[in-house]
Parts: structure tokens; sequence; C-alpha cells
């Protein structure tokens, strides 16, 4: 096993590593941008390695620093986390070539499982279930009318140098598809550089349910069951829960066989997440496959036990794949919430600021995987996500009543986030009727914007009114040595009683 691993990432996931780390007495390496100088990660981390200003492109993408922290530490893998340069072929190549382990898939099939149309193409030769449309891309209005008649309408215009959404349309007859094809080519040039789209049937009211995979380097793979992610705002997720209220076990074993499948056509090792959607018959259509540690992983984590990074040290050093598929049973419930430092009455845009109070959530069933703290200034350079608060419980009902009540319970006063989004979500009857599809939000909250309750106001006041000079856990960022309690306790006074 590693005796040090460099966290090549910043916010919650990097502290979620790090403590992955510290269960093992594996010694971990954190970097930080300038403007990250006081993160949590920093201090978490048992060493922590400046590597460039506070632009991604210039720290948290730049190779060559993350590269050149690796070598001065001496660190043998590095974990990626997500986003940043977690499927990022080139920089796993680059780790290969180095002789550092890249915890996470080798680079061959990184690189075949993020180029779509390659993939479909090899899951489509074994028979994997793919959503009707288009074998391959087009710039050419009358090849599109032609496969939309055979595809049959409503059809779904996708860029082809699209994704996550950006560039769909969607297409109701025969008389509305040469403009939306025009204008959908004329967008995906502007947007993408590349005009070409491609149809596909469109999937009504769908929902986005992923499975968990974890393959070892020896052809062995197992499915740790799914996700449903289908409520989402803008193709970003926001709520994410295990099991899918929508499975029941024959469509969870076929779809599980299926991901399974994908895993072995692609050769794919370490965990991975294998998307699909489902309509409203439980018909299921593969979609991608995500090569990386999933933001929503410990849903998954709280339902069936497994320590999804753990697996994925164990199986990056070599280990043969210890869990049996059979061995694995779902238990209970889990409901994750992703914290967002985002402006609801401002369209969700992005908010920085610094954070006077907060008091984590806690409780029977409650997980908070945080990357923020009192006193800490949230940079508007990043993914604005802040935390990710999940229950778990032993019925999806009271899940949903232990999420609801730590939402309740959860101030974090000085900027704007989502919080109280996420609660009308959690209270919504159609939530707690399973209603869960990927139109949840335009269809029961649309253009939804907070009310300014009592209950609020008085928490603000009562958190200003707390919100004290408290030592700014900052303040002994980056220090090798750990600062003494007389530094950081404030004000207490021990021993002679006096007062
Ligand atoms: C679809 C679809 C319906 N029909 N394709 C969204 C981004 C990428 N993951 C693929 N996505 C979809 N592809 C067909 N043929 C529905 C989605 C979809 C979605 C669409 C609109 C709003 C939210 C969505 C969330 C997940 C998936």
């Amino acid at each position: 096993m590693f005796t040090k691993i460099l966290i090549a990432n910043r916010g919650e996931i990097a502290i979620r590593v790090i403590k992955a780390c510290r269960e093992l007495g594996i010694k971990s390496v954190a970097v930080y941008s300038t403007v990250d100088r006081n993160a949590l990660h920093v201090q978490e981390a048992d060493e922590a390695v400046w590597i460039g200003e506070a632009p991604a492109q210039e720290s948290y993408l730049n190779i060559e620093a993350i590269i050149g922290a690796i070598k001065k530490t001496g660190a043998n893998a590095v974990h990626p986390g997500y986003g940043f340069l977690a499927e990022n072929h080139l920089f796993a190549e680059r780790c290969e070539k180095e002789g550092i382990v890249f915890i996470g898939p080798d680079s061959r099939s990184m690189k075949l499982v993020s180029d779509k149309v390659a993939s479909r193409q090899v899951t489509e030769k074994v028979g994997i279930p793919l959503i009707p449309g288009m074998k391959n891309k087009s710039t050419d209005v009358g090849e599109c009318m032609a496969a939309a008649e055979q595809i049959g309408f409503p059809v779904l215009l996708k860029a082809s140098a699209g994704g996550g959404g950006k560039g769909m349309r969607i297409i109701k007859s025969r008389d509305e598809l040469a403009s939306a094809v025009e204008a959908g080519m004329r967008e995906a040039k502007s947007a993408f550089g590349d005009p070409s789209v491609y149809l596909e049937k469109y999937i009504e009211q769908p929902r986005h349910v992923e499975f968990q995979v974890l393959a070892d380097k020896y052809g062995n793979a197992i499915h740790v069951f799914e996700r449903e992610c289908s409520i989402q705002r803008r193709h970003q997720k926001i709520v994410e829960e295990s099991p899918s209220p929508a499975l029941n076990e024959d469509l969870r074993r076929r779809m599980g066989e299926t991901a399974l499948k994908v895993v072995e056509v692609s050769g794919y090792s370490n965990a991975g997440t294998v998307e699909f959607l489902v309509d409203k018959k439980g018909h299921f259509y593969f979609l991608e496959v995500n090569a990386r540690l999933q933001v929503e992983h410990p849903v998954t984590e709280l339902v069936t036990g497994i320590d999804l990074v753990h697996a994925q040290f164990r199986i990056a050093a070599g280990e043969k794949l210890w869990i049996k598929q059979d061995d694995l049973k779902q238990r209970g419930h889990a409901i994750e919430c992703r914290i967002y430092a985002e402006d609801p009455e401002n369209g969700f845009l992005p908010s920085a600021g610094n954070i006077l109070f907060m008091k984590e959530p806690t409780g029977p069933g409650i997980r908070h995987d945080c990357g923020i703290y009192s006193g800490y200034e949230v940079p508007v350079y990043y993914d604005p996500i802040l935390s990710k608060l999940i229950a778990w419980a032993p019925t999806r009902e009271h899940a949903i009543k232990r999420m609801a009540a730590a939402l309740l319970d959860f101030p974090l006063l000085g900027i704007k986030t989502n919080i109280e989004f996420l609660r009308e979500i959690m209270t919504h009857p159609e939530f707690a009727n399973g209603n869960t599809f990927t139109d949840f939000i335009p269809r029961n909250l649309p253009d939804w914007t907070p009310a300014r309750s009592e209950e609020l106001l008085s928490q603000a006041a009562l958190a200003a009114a707390i919100a004290s000079d408290k030592p700014k856990r900052g303040a002994f960022a980056g220090k090798a040595e750990l600062l003494s309690p007389w530094e950081t306790l404030g004000d207490w006074h021990i021993g002679s009683g006096k007062g």
C-alpha cells in the first residue's frame, strides 16, 4: 500500500481523500493555489505545497506544477478527486510515464470511455441498449431530416462536441426540423467550434440512474448498485439518492449486468460510474461512463458499507478485488444534498464571500462532507460546491425527514447558499412520492425564490451575536508546526480559577 498520497484537488473532496489516508496511516499531501492558502484541506493534510496562482489553469490544472509537487514530497500516488484533472488522460499518461500511480483508470481506458462516439460504437457491438438515433454526426439538414423520419418524432438534437445537456433541442415535428437543425448547428459552431450534430429519439421525462462499479486490474468487477440523480438544476445534480425509487429487483439486476458489460468491453479499472436514462416504461439506455469518483459517492457508501476511496487505493495498489457481488446488499436509504455557494435570488449565480458563522448539522444518520469553516473566505475561482449533506435511515421516508431536519439545523451565514431551496425539494410532495424525473425542478419549482422566513431572520440575529472574534482557523495555515493551544484557544483562562 502507498506510504504517501498527493491529492490534486481542493475543497470537500480533498478533505474526503485526506481522511481516507489518515484512517489507513497514509501520509497526505495537499496542493493549493495562493487564494486557497487558508483552505481547510491545507490545514488537514500532513504536508501542503503551493502550486500556483488562483486561476485553475495556473494551479489545479497545472500538470507540471502537480508533478513537481509529487516529486518534491516523494508521494508515490496521486488522487485526482473529481473535476480538474480527474478525467484528463494526458495527466494519467504523464503519471504512468513518471512511475507515479494515478488512483483511477489507466489512461487508455480513460481515453476510450471519454470519447462518446467511440464508446457508443464499442457498446453497440455487444448489444448494450443505446438510445435509438443517428450512428454518426452530421452537418447536413437533409441527412438529419431522413434520420428523424426513421427514428420517429419527437427527436432530440445534440451537439456532437457538446455535453452535459448543452446545445440540446427537442424537435417535435417535421415542420420545425429544418429551422431547428440549422439553429442547432449555428449554436454548436459558436459554442464548441464544431457545428456537427446528431439526432436521437427523445426520451420523455426520463430518470438519470447511474451504477457504481469497481474493477481491479485483473478483469474482476462488481457493481455497487445504483444512484438516482434526476434532480438537476441546469444539468447540475443537486440531490442524489440510493436506492432509486424507480428500480425493482429485476430492473436493478439487468442494469447492473449491463454496467458490468460496459466495464468489460472498455477494459475499465478502478472506481467508475455507468450512466443510464430510464424511461417511464422501465426501458433503460446507456449514456456514458464517468471515469472518476463521483461527487455523490457517499450515498453508495452509506447503503453498502463500502469505503469507495479505500477501494480505489487498494485497486490502484494492485490488489485483487476482495468483494464478491453476492456479498453486497443495499441496506436502508441514503439521500445527498449538495450545498452550493449560489444566490437563489440572483438566478443561482455563484456567490462568494466570508462565512461569518456556520454550525454543521449532526445527529443519527447524518454525514457532512465539508470543505469550509466559520471565518473561511469562499473564493470565486472554482466550482461553488461547499459541502455535501447526506442522510441515511432505514427507509426513504425516514431519510427524507432526517435530511429536512438537518437542513433546518444548518445555519451558514455570510454568503448565499441553496440550503433553503434544498429544503423546498425535501418537503415537496412530489419528492416524497418518488416522482423524481429530470424535469422535477422546472415542473415543480419553476422560478423559485426564497421567502424571508422569521425563523431564518432570528437565526441570523442569533448567529451574528455568536459570531464573535473566534480565532480564524486559517491563522496557522501553511505553517509546518501546529500552533500551541495558547495561541489558538482565544481568551480562555485555565488553572487559577480566578475566572
Ligand atoms: C437525453 C434526454 C432525453 N432523451 N437524451 C442530459 C445531459 C446528458 N447527460 C444527456 N442528457 C439527456 N439526454 C434523449 N435522447 C434527457 C437527458 C437529461 C436531461 C435532459 C434535460 C434536463 C435534465 C436532464 C438530466 C439528465 C438527463
